[in-house]
């Protein structure tokens, strides 16, 4: 026996990859970055950005290889519209991306602050260049939150994560018409006391579809005298009743660990908002927030996540 646990996620040499010293105008930080893959093979990120007034907005970089050579819009891609949506008054974070083939559009979810608190908002777009804004579709205090691809009987669904009181637990809504959501659904409850995922969990990226069920990489909050800590764990739910649980991590499988994690304007956070999946339908890049000061990648094996969730879930 070693002290060593297995290794599910792999940080790329060049960690952290986006920092704010490669954006072309006047940044405070980026981080917690939505992705996806374009159809000429592209990865987009949409980064969170924060300016010195500690609002943010979203910006794109594109990159061949989803490693290095980002090109950067020039500016922001995505600023928060606070005359038509006042819930975007202090800026708009976190976002999310889904690619949804029905209606051949990107469904951008995204955290919309104001002085009521995070509230979730979604956009359209086909191109990230312009976006089709629907607005707040869940009220604060409300966030971690990302559209499945597809209906799900008819329906569409929507995983997010409401508050109540000093605990959050994961919920999924259901709609029609994308405007209209009902039918909630606790989906996964933060566990209590010493756990890792104690009183605080929220999804990360959206969530992948295998033939297993839906893959969930999830966030879990533990508060310490220090501060909070960040962690990422791990759970599969069915792929037709998306808010029934299979299985669940005991353990997390990502932390922070590597110095631009543990250090920054918050420390000991990981945050991961997107991925995507290589040609090879099996591995998988997360792009993820270090330390709500830049932006890092790991790398996994779909199937080892899921073998691994068989027999630590
Ligand atoms: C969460 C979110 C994230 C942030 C994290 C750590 O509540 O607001 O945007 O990365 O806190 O500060």
């Amino acid at each position: 026996m070693t002290n060593h646990y297995p290794e599910l996620f792999h940080r790329h040499d060049l960690n952290p990859i986006l920092t704010a010293a490669n954006w072309p105008y006047p940044v405070h930080s980026v981080f917690n970055p939505a992705a996806t893959l374009l159809p000429d093979g592209t990865t987009l990120l949409l980064c969170r950005v924060e300016d010195r007034r500690g609002h943010s907005h979203l910006c794109a970089a594109r990159s061949a290889n989803g490693v290095d050579n980002w090109q950067i819009d020039s500016q922001p891609t995505f600023m928060p519209d606070p005359q038509h949506f006042p819930e975007e008054l202090w800026g708009i974070e976190d976002p999310r991306i889904t690619y949804i083939p029905e209606l051949k559009k990107y469904a951008v979810v995204y955290t919309a602050f104001s002085r009521y608190g995070p509230g979730v908002a979604l956009a359209f777009t086909e191109d990230f260049r312009q976006f089709e804004r629907y607005g707040v579709i869940m009220p604060p205090e409300d966030k971690d939150a990302a559209l499945l691809p597809h209906r799900i009987d008819g329906q569409w669904a929507l995983i997010h994560r409401p508050v109540s009181g000093p605990r959050a637990h994961m919920w999924i809504s259901y709609s029609n018409d994308l405007r209209n959501w009902g039918s909630h659904k606790l989906m996964m409850e933060a566990r209590w006391g010493a756990w890792w995922d104690a009183n605080k969990i929220g999804l990360s990226p959206p969530p992948i579809e295998t033939p297993q069920g839906w893959l969930v990489i999830y966030h879990g909050v533990r508060n310490t005298a220090a501060g909070s800590l960040y962690r990422v764990g791990l759970a599969l739910f069915d792929l037709n009743v998306p808010d029934r649980c299979l299985k669940r991590s005991d353990e997390w499988v990502f932390a922070p660990e590597e110095p631009y994690e543990r250090f920054g304007d918050v420390g000991y956070v990981v945050f991961p908002c997107g991925y995507t999946i290589d040609s090879d339908g099996d591995t998988i890049r997360i792009y993820y927030g270090a330390a709500d000061s830049s932006i890092g990648l790991a790398t996994g094996s779909i199937r080892n996540l899921l073998s691994w969730l068989e027999t630590h879930g």
